[in-house]
């Protein structure tokens, strides 16, 4: 890419933040009437977690708050996007909000206006109540209806300091790694009502959606955040395009088509149809998931490389998260993954900025108008403090100096990006990784939980201060 784009300047509104969630930084899991969620019952149980770690403590964000904002406010960045833990918020998943729940996160907004920084909130970040769990989850359509009323109730609560909001974060993973692989929380392994928790999780976007905007002013602006894949078939062979393009549908096209398109792809039901009749769709939901959004989130990390294997009734792991027996992909058994060749993160996950600019531009044409952030975007990498007590992470910085540039590219290609949030601001648990893959901008010493910012956080903050990327080496 010519450097007159990678380094030109960008708009002095774009929002140089960071991203976390609430199970994964909080800690404090039975403090303040808060209830276990389904990740707290999975963590906990034997084998669901590498070590067996949990987030019990995690980053203990609960507690320190304030010091991490205030780290927030000298590195530069100029926003933030967390998530709320719903157990907090409603202990059994129903009936009144907890005042208490509540209290934590408006003393987190406004510590975070006081320091000048955005805050934008995810209302849920795969954290269900465990009790919600045990009436079914996802897979019941109850569940969706519950969403809502936990949405209007931070609606009301936040609504009045807080412009930004998302619903979900990433519903294919709460969706197919949850209810079909099994690798993430509630570790079912259930095709059909995997496909029926994707149903239930967009109508609750629907539903959360319209809440809020019920509960707050109208300036806000409601969004989802989506791990849209950026689908590359292996050959141009016919076989290997309709392999490319069913897994588009079933990892893009079953949440954008009704949010963004107001209709399930027909592929997607013919892929499907030995699966789940797809009854639980009923009349008017897909018109309730069509509500209009103010701004779509995209989440990337790296692309995903497909071809078919006919007749393959197969497991292959299929984005490098966490191997299991069975497939995340419900209606692609004959589709194959590959590794996408290069260097990879501690994740294994190849590094691929063009697969951003692809997403992007891609999301431009799917939804002409509606501005776009970057969610979460970043890397783990394999950090340790040198002698000096210092995190040196030289692939991070030269991780997000590509994928910025990225960005920054496709703005120049006519994009309307109006924000990245880099994932993560701080080392966490990383769901079944535990806390073993370090994403963050900050290290954690998980010994003191001490918080030493990465030279990347340092990098990362300039960039912030002077709207636009300093050389790789600066740090
Ligand atoms: C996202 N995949 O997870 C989440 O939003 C974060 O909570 C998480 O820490 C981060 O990315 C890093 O993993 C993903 O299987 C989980 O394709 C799985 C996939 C993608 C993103």
């Amino acid at each position: 890419m010519p450097d007159s784009v990678s380094s030109a300047a960008f708009p002095p509104a774009f929002l140089w933040g960071a991203a976390t969630s609430a199970y994964q930084i909080e800690g404090a899991v039975r403090e303040d009437g808060r209830t276990p969620s389904i990740w707290d019952t999975f963590s906990h149980t034997p084998g669901k977690t590498a070590g067996g770690e949990t987030g019990d403590i995690a980053v203990d964000h609960y507690h320190r708050y304030r010091d991490d904002v205030a780290l927030m406010a000298e590195l530069g960045l100029t926003a933030y996007r967390f998530s709320i833990s719903w157990s907090r918020v409603q202990p059994t998943g129903r009936g009144p909000a907890v005042q208490v729940g509540l209290d934590f996160y408006r003393r987190l907004v406004d510590e975070l206006l006081d320091h000048g920084i955005q805050p934008a909130i995810t209302l849920y970040h795969w954290d269900l109540p465990q009790e919600l769990e045990d009436a079914g989850g996802w897979p019941e359509r109850d569940t969706a209806l519950r969403f809502a009323e936990y949405a209007q109730f931070v609606g009301e609560a936040l609504g009045d300091r807080v412009e930004r909001w998302i619903t979900l974060n990433e519903p294919w993973c709460s969706a197919f790694l949850g209810y079909a692989s099994g690798v993430h929380a509630p570790g079912r392994t259930d095709p059909a009502a995997s496909l029926r928790a994707a149903h239930h999780l967009n109508l609750a976007h629907g539903l959360g959606a319209a809440a809020l905007r019920a509960a707050m002013p109208a300036r806000n602006q409601v969004a989802v955040s989506l791990n849209s894949a950026v689908v590359r078939p292996l050959s141009q062979e016919t076989a290997d395009l309709v392999a490319a393009r069913r897994i588009d549908d079933l990892a893009n096209g079953i949440f954008h088509g009704p949010m963004l398109h107001g209709a399930y792809p027909e592929s997607l039901f013919r892929a499907t149809a030995s699966v789940t009749d797809w009854s639980c769709v009923r009349d008017g939901d897909v018109r309730t998931i069509n509500a209009p959004l103010d701004a779509l989130g995209l989440n990337y990390y790296t692309p995903a490389l497909v071809s078919a294997e006919p007749g393959k009734v197969g497991t292959a792991r299929a984005d490098g998260h966490g191997a299991s027996e069975h497939s995340p992909w419900p209606g692609a058994d004959d589709v194959l993954f590959h590794q996408t060749p290069g260097e990879r993160t501690e994740m294994g996950w190849t590094i691929d900025p063009t697969g951003l600019h692809e997403l992007i531009m891609r999301y431009t044409r799917e939804a002409p108008g509606l501005p776009l952030y970057v969610t979460e975007n970043g890397a783990a990498c394999n950090d340790k403090p040198g002698p000096d007590g210092r995190v040196h992470d030289p692939e991070r910085i030269a991780y997000l100096h590509g994928h910025l540039s990225a960005v920054r590219r496709a703005m120049a290609d006519g994009a309307d990006v109006r924000g990245y949030y880099l994932w993560s601001l701080m080392d966490n648990f990383e769901w079944a990784y535990g806390y073993g893959k370090r994403f963050g901008a900050v290290y954690v010493d998980y010994a003191t939980l001490e918080r030493v910012p990465k030279s990347s956080a340092r990098w990362y903050g300039e960039a912030a201060r002077a709207g636009t990327l300093p050389p790789v080496r600066a740090a």
